[in-house]
Protein backbone atom coordinates (compact mmCIF):
# COMPACT_ATOMS: atom_id res chain seq x y z
CA UNK A 1 0.00 0.00 0.00
CA UNK A 2 1.36 3.40 -0.88
CA UNK A 3 1.07 6.21 1.57
CA UNK A 4 -1.62 9.17 1.14
CA UNK A 5 0.39 12.23 -0.61
CA UNK A 6 1.84 14.44 2.20
CA UNK A 7 1.53 18.09 0.72
CA UNK A 8 2.25 20.15 3.42
CA UNK A 9 5.50 21.87 1.96
CA UNK A 10 3.74 22.72 -0.84
CA UNK A 11 0.85 24.43 1.08
CA UNK A 12 3.29 26.24 2.90
CA UNK A 13 4.77 27.35 -0.25
CA UNK A 14 1.65 29.18 -1.18
CA UNK A 15 1.20 30.67 2.24
CA UNK A 16 -1.82 28.49 3.20
CA UNK A 17 -2.61 27.18 6.79
CA UNK A 18 -0.84 23.65 7.20
CA UNK A 19 -1.37 20.86 10.82
CA UNK A 20 2.14 21.55 11.47
CA UNK A 21 5.66 23.04 10.02
CA UNK A 22 6.98 21.46 6.65
CA UNK A 23 10.50 20.63 6.84
CA UNK A 24 13.98 19.31 4.54
CA UNK A 25 17.30 20.13 4.28
CA UNK A 26 19.75 21.55 1.87
CA UNK A 27 22.22 18.85 1.10
CA UNK A 28 19.84 16.08 2.56
CA UNK A 29 21.76 13.75 0.66
CA UNK A 30 25.02 13.59 0.89
CA UNK A 31 28.14 12.84 3.03
CA UNK A 32 26.94 12.62 6.26
CA UNK A 33 25.16 9.74 5.67
CA UNK A 34 27.36 6.43 5.61
CA UNK A 35 25.26 5.06 2.77
CA UNK A 36 25.76 7.78 0.41
CA UNK A 37 29.37 7.63 1.00
CA UNK A 38 29.49 4.12 0.16
CA UNK A 39 27.46 4.18 -3.30
CA UNK A 40 29.96 7.28 -3.59
CA UNK A 41 32.71 5.03 -3.69
CA UNK A 42 31.92 2.87 -6.70
CA UNK A 43 30.79 6.14 -9.35
CA UNK A 44 32.23 9.82 -9.97
CA UNK A 45 29.35 12.57 -8.66
CA UNK A 46 27.88 13.13 -11.94
CA UNK A 47 27.68 8.86 -12.56
CA UNK A 48 25.73 9.61 -9.41
CA UNK A 49 23.05 11.59 -11.16
CA UNK A 50 23.23 10.53 -14.21
CA UNK A 51 21.96 6.93 -13.53
CA UNK A 52 18.25 7.22 -13.04
CA UNK A 53 18.12 4.58 -10.86
CA UNK A 54 21.12 5.62 -8.59
CA UNK A 55 19.97 8.92 -8.68
CA UNK A 56 16.67 8.30 -7.35
CA UNK A 57 17.93 6.02 -4.49
CA UNK A 58 20.41 9.01 -3.21
CA UNK A 59 17.27 11.30 -3.78
CA UNK A 60 15.27 8.84 -1.50
CA UNK A 61 17.31 7.75 1.00
CA UNK A 62 16.94 11.15 2.90
CA UNK A 63 13.14 11.04 2.97
CA UNK A 64 13.27 7.65 4.47
CA UNK A 65 15.70 8.16 6.98
CA UNK A 66 14.91 11.44 8.87
CA UNK A 67 11.04 11.63 8.11
CA UNK A 68 11.33 15.28 5.95
CA UNK A 69 8.00 16.69 3.85
CA UNK A 70 9.92 16.80 0.41
CA UNK A 71 12.92 15.35 -1.77
CA UNK A 72 15.19 17.03 -3.75
CA UNK A 73 16.83 15.52 -6.66
CA UNK A 74 19.94 14.86 -6.55
CA UNK A 75 22.28 16.19 -9.48
CA UNK A 76 24.17 19.61 -8.78
CA UNK A 77 24.17 23.10 -9.99
CA UNK A 78 26.97 22.62 -12.60
CA UNK A 79 25.07 19.40 -13.87
CA UNK A 80 23.45 21.17 -17.26
CA UNK A 81 26.86 23.26 -17.54
CA UNK A 82 28.67 20.15 -19.37
CA UNK A 83 25.95 20.05 -21.86
CA UNK A 84 26.55 23.65 -22.98
CA UNK A 85 30.42 23.64 -23.19
CA UNK A 86 31.80 23.82 -19.73
CA UNK A 87 34.12 21.13 -19.20
CA UNK A 88 33.43 21.08 -15.39
CA UNK A 89 34.28 17.71 -12.46
CA UNK A 90 33.21 17.83 -9.23
CA UNK A 91 36.29 17.19 -7.09
CA UNK A 92 35.77 15.43 -3.43
CA UNK A 93 36.37 17.84 -1.01
CA UNK A 94 36.87 21.01 -3.44
CA UNK A 95 33.73 21.24 -5.44
CA UNK A 96 32.94 22.11 -8.86
CA UNK A 97 36.55 22.71 -11.07
CA UNK A 98 36.45 23.81 -14.69
CA UNK A 99 39.31 23.54 -16.73
CA UNK A 100 37.81 26.00 -19.93
CA UNK A 101 37.06 29.40 -17.78
CA UNK A 102 35.20 31.84 -19.67
CA UNK A 103 37.35 35.07 -19.97
CA UNK A 104 36.37 36.98 -22.55
CA UNK A 105 32.92 37.89 -25.09
CA UNK A 106 34.39 34.96 -26.94
CA UNK A 107 34.56 32.53 -24.40
CA UNK A 108 30.30 33.33 -23.75
CA UNK A 109 29.58 33.21 -27.40
CA UNK A 110 30.91 29.62 -27.74
CA UNK A 111 28.53 28.50 -24.98
CA UNK A 112 25.67 26.35 -26.48
CA UNK A 113 22.19 25.85 -25.95
CA UNK A 114 20.62 23.12 -23.23
CA UNK A 115 18.48 21.26 -24.84
CA UNK A 116 17.08 18.92 -21.62
CA UNK A 117 15.45 15.77 -23.61
CA UNK A 118 18.47 15.18 -25.62
CA UNK A 119 21.69 16.48 -22.52
CA UNK A 120 19.86 15.27 -20.01
CA UNK A 121 17.36 12.70 -20.37
CA UNK A 122 18.64 10.66 -17.84
CA UNK A 123 17.81 13.61 -14.89
CA UNK A 124 14.32 13.87 -16.66
CA UNK A 125 13.82 10.02 -16.13
CA UNK A 126 15.15 10.26 -12.33
CA UNK A 127 12.40 12.90 -11.80
CA UNK A 128 9.60 10.22 -13.33
CA UNK A 129 10.83 6.96 -11.28
CA UNK A 130 11.09 9.37 -7.85
CA UNK A 131 7.07 10.32 -8.68
CA UNK A 132 6.26 6.74 -8.91
CA UNK A 133 8.03 6.19 -5.50
CA UNK A 134 7.66 9.43 -3.44
CA UNK A 135 4.71 10.19 -1.37
CA UNK A 136 6.15 13.75 -0.82
CA UNK A 137 6.77 16.63 -3.15
CA UNK A 138 9.69 16.53 -5.34
CA UNK A 139 11.74 20.19 -5.57
CA UNK A 140 14.09 20.40 -8.42
CA UNK A 141 16.62 23.12 -8.90
CA UNK A 142 19.09 24.81 -10.49
CA UNK A 143 21.76 27.85 -10.32
CA UNK A 144 21.09 31.04 -10.98
CA UNK A 145 22.88 32.60 -13.48
CA UNK A 146 25.50 34.55 -10.97
CA UNK A 147 26.30 31.69 -9.16
CA UNK A 148 26.95 29.50 -11.64
CA UNK A 149 28.88 32.61 -13.74
CA UNK A 150 31.51 32.72 -10.81
CA UNK A 151 32.18 29.03 -11.16
CA UNK A 152 32.57 29.55 -15.21
CA UNK A 153 34.93 32.85 -14.63
CA UNK A 154 37.16 31.93 -11.48
CA UNK A 155 37.48 28.01 -12.55
CA UNK A 156 36.29 27.16 -9.00
CA UNK A 157 35.48 28.26 -5.47
CA UNK A 158 35.91 31.90 -4.86
CA UNK A 159 36.68 33.80 -2.03
CA UNK A 160 36.10 37.25 -3.34
CA UNK A 161 34.77 36.84 -7.16
CA UNK A 162 37.00 39.35 -8.50
CA UNK A 163 37.43 37.96 -11.52
CA UNK A 164 33.96 37.68 -11.94
CA UNK A 165 33.41 41.22 -10.49
CA UNK A 166 35.94 42.14 -13.35
CA UNK A 167 34.50 40.74 -16.04
CA UNK A 168 30.76 42.25 -14.91
CA UNK A 169 32.41 45.46 -14.40
CA UNK A 170 34.68 45.65 -17.77
CA UNK A 171 32.62 43.73 -20.31
CA UNK A 172 29.08 45.13 -19.21
CA UNK A 173 27.65 43.40 -22.63
CA UNK A 174 29.62 40.18 -22.25
CA UNK A 175 28.35 40.26 -18.77
CA UNK A 176 25.08 40.35 -20.04
CA UNK A 177 25.06 38.25 -23.13
CA UNK A 178 26.54 35.25 -20.23
CA UNK A 179 23.44 36.20 -17.61
CA UNK A 180 20.93 35.90 -20.95
CA UNK A 181 22.72 32.16 -21.98
CA UNK A 182 22.63 31.24 -18.58
CA UNK A 183 18.83 32.77 -17.70
CA UNK A 184 17.46 30.57 -20.61
CA UNK A 185 19.57 27.57 -19.45
CA UNK A 186 17.70 27.67 -16.23
CA UNK A 187 14.40 27.95 -17.36
CA UNK A 188 14.06 25.51 -19.99
CA UNK A 189 16.40 23.03 -17.55
CA UNK A 190 13.41 23.83 -14.58
CA UNK A 191 10.59 23.64 -17.11
CA UNK A 192 11.69 20.18 -18.18
CA UNK A 193 12.19 19.08 -14.43
CA UNK A 194 8.26 20.27 -14.15
CA UNK A 195 7.31 18.48 -17.03
CA UNK A 196 8.86 15.10 -15.64
CA UNK A 197 6.82 15.77 -12.32
CA UNK A 198 9.12 17.95 -10.02
CA UNK A 199 6.13 19.72 -7.15
CA UNK A 200 8.39 22.67 -6.68
CA UNK A 201 11.83 24.57 -7.37
CA UNK A 202 14.51 26.13 -6.05
CA UNK A 203 17.12 28.48 -7.53
CA UNK A 204 20.09 28.30 -5.46
CA UNK A 205 21.92 31.99 -6.19
CA UNK A 206 24.26 31.17 -3.16
CA UNK A 207 27.26 33.74 -3.68
CA UNK A 208 25.26 36.50 -5.23
CA UNK A 209 25.30 37.98 -1.51
CA UNK A 210 28.87 39.53 -2.75
CA UNK A 211 27.33 41.99 -4.61
CA UNK A 212 25.81 45.12 -3.25
CA UNK A 213 22.17 46.11 -3.78
CA UNK A 214 22.87 49.10 -6.42
CA UNK A 215 25.00 46.54 -8.39
CA UNK A 216 22.44 43.28 -7.83
CA UNK A 217 19.77 45.80 -9.28
CA UNK A 218 21.78 46.93 -12.41
CA UNK A 219 23.55 43.25 -12.73
CA UNK A 220 21.69 40.56 -11.66
CA UNK A 221 17.93 41.52 -10.77
CA UNK A 222 16.83 41.86 -14.91
CA UNK A 223 17.46 38.00 -15.57
CA UNK A 224 16.41 36.66 -11.70
CA UNK A 225 13.22 38.26 -12.85
CA UNK A 226 12.60 37.27 -16.22
CA UNK A 227 13.52 33.46 -14.89
CA UNK A 228 10.88 33.83 -12.39
CA UNK A 229 8.25 35.19 -15.04
CA UNK A 230 8.74 32.42 -16.88
CA UNK A 231 8.37 29.64 -14.12
CA UNK A 232 5.49 31.42 -13.01
CA UNK A 233 3.67 30.18 -16.02
CA UNK A 234 3.94 26.46 -14.66
CA UNK A 235 2.28 27.09 -11.39
CA UNK A 236 4.58 25.51 -9.33
CA UNK A 237 6.02 27.08 -6.41
CA UNK A 238 10.24 28.76 -7.06
CA UNK A 239 11.96 29.33 -4.40
CA UNK A 240 15.43 31.96 -4.09
CA UNK A 241 17.78 30.94 -1.91
CA UNK A 242 21.09 32.57 -1.16
CA UNK A 243 23.89 32.98 1.57
CA UNK A 244 24.98 36.43 2.63
CA UNK A 245 22.16 37.80 1.17
CA UNK A 246 20.20 39.57 3.52
CA UNK A 247 21.00 43.02 2.24
CA UNK A 248 19.31 42.44 -0.60
CA UNK A 249 16.03 40.99 0.43
CA UNK A 250 13.97 44.66 -0.27
CA UNK A 251 15.02 44.03 -4.23
CA UNK A 252 14.25 40.13 -3.67
CA UNK A 253 10.91 40.84 -1.93
CA UNK A 254 10.11 42.72 -5.41
CA UNK A 255 10.36 39.28 -7.53
CA UNK A 256 7.97 36.89 -8.82
CA UNK A 257 8.92 34.36 -6.56
CA UNK A 258 7.12 32.39 -3.88
CA UNK A 259 9.32 31.53 -0.94
CA UNK A 260 12.75 33.37 0.01
CA UNK A 261 14.78 31.09 1.32
CA UNK A 262 17.19 32.65 4.04
CA UNK A 263 20.80 31.95 5.62
CA UNK A 264 21.60 31.67 9.65
CA UNK A 265 22.20 35.50 9.58
CA UNK A 266 18.60 37.02 9.44
CA UNK A 267 16.52 36.06 11.57
CA UNK A 268 12.53 35.41 10.48
CA UNK A 269 11.21 38.59 12.50
CA UNK A 270 13.91 40.79 10.95
CA UNK A 271 13.16 39.36 7.55
CA UNK A 272 9.20 40.25 8.07
CA UNK A 273 9.93 43.23 9.80
CA UNK A 274 11.48 44.40 6.83
CA UNK A 275 8.20 44.02 5.13
CA UNK A 276 9.22 40.40 3.35
CA UNK A 277 6.02 39.13 2.30
CA UNK A 278 6.61 35.88 0.64
CA UNK A 279 6.88 32.59 2.53
CA UNK A 280 10.24 32.59 4.13
CA UNK A 281 12.52 29.11 4.50
CA UNK A 282 15.27 28.53 7.18
CA UNK A 283 17.25 28.99 8.62
CA UNK A 284 19.16 27.27 11.55
CA UNK A 285 23.13 27.51 11.46
CA UNK A 286 24.21 24.48 10.27
CA UNK A 287 27.34 24.26 12.45
CA UNK A 288 25.11 24.57 15.58
CA UNK A 289 23.82 20.41 14.60
CA UNK A 290 27.56 19.93 16.54
CA UNK A 291 26.47 21.55 19.54
CA UNK A 292 24.02 20.04 22.17
CA UNK A 293 20.83 18.52 21.84
CA UNK A 294 19.62 21.04 24.46
CA UNK A 295 21.03 24.58 22.03
CA UNK A 296 19.70 22.41 19.18
CA UNK A 297 16.10 22.40 20.63
CA UNK A 298 16.43 25.98 22.35
CA UNK A 299 17.03 27.51 18.78
CA UNK A 300 15.17 25.41 16.84
CA UNK A 301 12.46 26.72 19.58
CA UNK A 302 13.01 29.92 18.40
CA UNK A 303 13.30 29.84 15.11
CA UNK A 304 9.90 27.87 14.73
CA UNK A 305 8.12 30.27 17.14
CA UNK A 306 8.93 32.89 14.91
CA UNK A 307 8.15 31.21 11.70
CA UNK A 308 4.92 29.82 12.94
CA UNK A 309 3.37 33.26 13.36
CA UNK A 310 2.27 33.28 9.95
CA UNK A 311 1.43 30.54 7.46
CA UNK A 312 4.05 30.45 4.89
CA UNK A 313 6.78 29.05 6.81
CA UNK A 314 9.07 26.09 5.74
CA UNK A 315 11.97 25.28 8.44
CA UNK A 316 15.25 24.37 7.24
CA UNK A 317 19.16 25.00 7.93
CA UNK A 318 20.81 28.21 6.66
CA UNK A 319 22.97 26.10 4.33
CA UNK A 320 23.85 22.75 3.27
CA UNK A 321 24.37 19.71 5.95
CA UNK A 322 27.86 19.29 6.85
CA UNK A 323 29.79 15.76 6.37
CA UNK A 324 30.40 15.28 10.04
CA UNK A 325 27.35 15.86 11.39
CA UNK A 326 25.37 12.29 12.93
CA UNK A 327 22.39 11.23 10.68
CA UNK A 328 20.60 10.88 14.55
CA UNK A 329 20.96 14.49 15.27
CA UNK A 330 19.01 15.28 12.06
CA UNK A 331 16.68 12.43 12.55
CA UNK A 332 15.79 14.24 15.88
CA UNK A 333 15.50 17.40 14.85
CA UNK A 334 12.90 16.42 12.34
CA UNK A 335 11.21 14.76 14.70
CA UNK A 336 11.23 17.62 17.37
CA UNK A 337 9.98 20.03 14.79
CA UNK A 338 6.80 17.90 13.61
CA UNK A 339 5.75 17.32 17.10
CA UNK A 340 6.62 20.54 18.64
CA UNK A 341 4.85 22.51 15.77
CA UNK A 342 1.73 20.43 15.59
CA UNK A 343 -1.44 21.64 16.48
O1 LIG B 1 20.60 16.93 -1.23
C1 LIG B 1 20.62 17.95 -1.91
O2 LIG B 1 20.58 19.10 -1.44
C2 LIG B 1 20.56 17.82 -3.44
C3 LIG B 1 21.79 17.81 -4.15
C4 LIG B 1 22.66 19.06 -4.28
C5 LIG B 1 22.32 20.41 -4.42
C6 LIG B 1 20.97 21.04 -4.33
C7 LIG B 1 24.07 18.98 -4.39
C8 LIG B 1 24.82 17.74 -4.31
N1 LIG B 1 24.56 20.23 -4.68
C9 LIG B 1 23.52 21.13 -4.68
C10 LIG B 1 23.58 22.56 -4.96
C11 LIG B 1 24.88 23.25 -5.03
N2 LIG B 1 26.08 22.81 -5.54
C12 LIG B 1 25.06 24.60 -4.63
C13 LIG B 1 23.96 25.48 -4.11
C14 LIG B 1 23.71 25.21 -2.67
C15 LIG B 1 24.89 25.43 -1.76
O3 LIG B 1 25.36 26.57 -1.71
O4 LIG B 1 25.29 24.46 -1.12
C16 LIG B 1 26.40 24.94 -4.87
C17 LIG B 1 27.07 26.28 -4.60
C18 LIG B 1 27.03 23.83 -5.44
C19 LIG B 1 28.43 23.73 -5.90
C20 LIG B 1 29.10 22.61 -5.20
N3 LIG B 1 28.97 21.29 -5.59
C21 LIG B 1 29.88 22.64 -4.04
C22 LIG B 1 30.25 23.91 -3.25
C23 LIG B 1 31.64 24.33 -3.54
C24 LIG B 1 31.98 25.72 -2.99
O5 LIG B 1 32.05 26.66 -3.80
O6 LIG B 1 32.13 25.85 -1.76
C25 LIG B 1 30.24 21.32 -3.73
C26 LIG B 1 31.08 20.83 -2.59
C27 LIG B 1 29.65 20.49 -4.73
C28 LIG B 1 29.68 19.01 -4.80
C29 LIG B 1 28.45 18.36 -4.27
N4 LIG B 1 27.16 18.62 -4.73
C30 LIG B 1 26.27 17.83 -4.06
C31 LIG B 1 27.02 17.03 -3.11
C32 LIG B 1 26.41 15.99 -2.19
C33 LIG B 1 28.37 17.37 -3.24
C34 LIG B 1 29.53 16.72 -2.51
C35 LIG B 1 30.16 15.86 -3.54
C36 LIG B 1 30.88 14.62 -3.15
O7 LIG B 1 30.26 13.59 -2.79
O8 LIG B 1 32.11 14.64 -3.33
Amino acid sequence: MSKPFNDVFLKACRKEKTPYVPVWYMRQAGRYQPEYRAIRQKYSFFEMSEIPEVCAEVTRLPVEQLGVDAAILFADIMTPLKHIGVDVEIKSGIGPVIANPIRTEQDVSRLGELDPEAHVPTILEAVKILNQQLSVPLIGFAGAPFTLASYMIEGGPSKNYHKTKGLMYAAPSAWHALMQKLGDMTVVYLKAQIAAGAHAVQVFDSWVGALNEQDYRTYVAPIMRYIFNELRTTGVPVIYFGIGAGHLLEEWNRLPVDVIGLDWRTSIHSARSRGVDKALQGNLDPSLLLGSWELIEQRAKEILDQGMEQPGYIFNLGHGIFPDVKVETLQKLTSFVHEYTSR
